[in-house]
Formats: C-alpha cells, sequence, structure tokens
C-alpha cells in the first residue's frame, strides 16, 4: 500500500480508535498504537521498529533505535525545531502523562503547545498539547524536507507623502518662508525613517527677472531639537518674474527625525514676489 502523507493519514484515522497490537486488556487503544499506525502507513517503517522496550512508549524514544528504527526516523532531543510530522514523545512521569505519550504534530509548536493528533484518552483527533515533559521528537525520513528559506526576491516598496501649501504668501529679500499647514506649524514632509526622495515644487511671481530663491530642506531631530541644513539649491526667476522649479534631493532619514521644507529669498532680490505653491513630494523606499 502506497504511504500516506501526514494530512491523509491524519484524515484516515481522525475520530476512529485504532489497534495494533490487542493489547494491553483494559483499553487496547493507546497512545502507543497511534504511533505505530503512523510508523507503518506514513513513514514506511514496520510494527517491531516501533516497539517499546520498557512497556511504556517514552522508551521508543528513550532506547532509540530498536529493530531498526534509525531506518525510517531520525531522532531530536527537546523540543525545538517541531514541524508538522514529527513525533513527540512525553516522558514517563510527566505531570500530564505519568505513564507517558506519543503524538504526532500537525503543525509547528505555538506558545508551548502543540497540535497533534493523539489517541488515549479517547479516539484518535486532533488536539493541542502542552510541550511540558517532551522529551524529543522522531521525524520520518521521507517527509518533504523544509525548503531551505530563500530570501524573497528584492522588492522595493514606496511610500508616498505628499505636503503642500497653496496660500498666496509675500516673501521679501532675506525672507524664508516655510512649507506649512493649516495651523501654520512647519509640516513634517515625510513619514518615518528610511531613505527618501524629496521632490519640492516652487511656484511663484512678482519677482524680478534673475532674482534667486533657494530650496532647503533641513533636518530635525525631535529628541534634542538638532537641526541641519541640507540640499540647497538655488533657481532664478524668469524673464517674467516667475518661479516655477522642481528640484529633487536624496535624503536618508533617521528614527526620530523631522523633516522642514522653505524657501528662502536672496537678500539681492530686487522685489519681494509672491509664492503661490510650496510642494513637497516625499517617496520613502525600502527594499522588502
Ligand atoms: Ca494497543
Amino acid at each position: 500500500m502506497a504511504l500516506l502523507t501526514v494530512d491523509q493519514w491524519a484524515n484516515s484515522v481522525n475520530g476512529k480508535y485504532i489497534d495494533h497490537d490487542g493489547i494491553p486488556a483494559g483499553n487496547i487503544y493507546q497512545c502507543h498504537d497511534l504511533w505505530i499506525d503512523y510508523l507503518m502507513r506514513v513513514a514506511g517503517g514496520t510494527q517491531s521498529m516501533g516497539y517499546a522496550p520498557s512497556g511504556f512508549t517514552d522508551s521508543v524514544f528513550t532506547n532509540f533505535p530498536v529493530n531498526g528504527l534509525d531506518a525510517k526516523v531520525t531522532r531530536t532531543s527537546g523540543t525545538s525545531g517541531i514541524r508538522k510530522g514529527d513525533v513527540i514523545f512525553w516522558g514517563y512521569g510527566a505531570a500530564n502523562y505519568p505513564y507517558s505519550h506519543v503524538a504526532i504534530a500537525l503543525a509547528a509548536p505555538s506558545g508551548g503547545s502543540v497540535l497533534c493528533m493523539s489517541q488515549n484518552p479517547g479516539a484518535s483527533q486532533k488536539l493541542t498539547l502542552t510541550l511540558a515533559g517532551a522529551l524529543g521528537y522522531l521525524r520520518p525520513k521521507n517527509l518533504p524536507t523544509d525548503p531551505t528559506p530563500q530570501p524573497d526576491p528584492k522588492e522595493i516598496t514606496v511610500k508616498s507623502y505628499h505636503r503642500e501649501n497653496r496660500t498666496t504668501r509675500p516673501i521679501a529679500p532675506g525672507q524664508r518662508l516655510y512649507l506649512i499647514d493649516s495651523g501654520n506649524a512647519k509640516e513634517n514632509c515625510v513619514g518615518g525613517n528610511g531613505p527618501y526622495s524629496l521632490t519640492a515644487h516652487l511656484y511663484g511671481n512678482g519677482f524680478a527677472p534673475g532674482d534667486v530663491l533657494e530650496f532647503r530642506f533641513e533636518s530635525v531631530t525631535v529628541a534634542t531639537g538638532a537641526q541641519s541644513d541640507h540640499y540647497l539649491e538655488r533657481v532664478s526667476a524668469d524673464v517674467n518674474g516667475g518661479i516655477r522649479a522642481s528640484r529633487e534631493f536624496k535624503l536618508d532619514v533617521p528614527v526620530g527625525t523631522r523633516v522642514h521644507f522653505s524657501v528662502y529669498a536672496a537678500t539681492t532680490n530686487a522685489k519681494t514676489g509672491s509664492m503661490i505653491v510650496i510642494d513637497s513630494d516625499a517617496y520613502l523606499f525600502s527594499v522588502a
């Protein structure tokens, strides 16, 4: 008979009473029978390989291997690494299983317990069992091995943060205007730490041709208020005294940092112009 997968086997025994040896007389349906069933129908072993020399099922584990069981399973002490399909043994004297226990894991453990197919008390059934008192586990050699975890293909995700102010504001020579919110507070142009591409847009008019405006992003450490100015760039008003300019900057934003944007009118400007739009688009790039 073809061997079963763990799932096929679990479905085949779920809710059933399993016995392979007719003993013990008082209750022939032991946890050990479920182990034998699993060993034969999933791991491809024989009933004799599953023999428990002491008469208690944990001796399958503590006396491992007997009768060539190591041809079919590997043995690991402790509960680290348990995954679906592993056969877990609890030692004689364990608080919950004074006469020892065996059950087949149907999933990786979670929070100190593990979903198992288990028999006695009751029929074979899915039960979440504590790992307290577990000695270790046997793993069928023919189970599919975990694929070696491969890093996902690098995927770049982008989050965008748009801030804008469309209030027409005059800007005199030597004056600085910040990108502000509706409460006149300096906008934080970014939404978290990481590598950013920042693009600021300026629209203004009423300047003299050749008047100079300066873009400035500055980063502010929130905890200390320390400020560093970054990424200055100058643009000039066109022949009509208009400013239509965008500039992109790269900035790595540390944790706990705000980024403000402002525009500064050079002291040498001939006229007080007006900023009509100041906005900022921040794109946060992360590699998932
Ligand atoms: Ca039995």
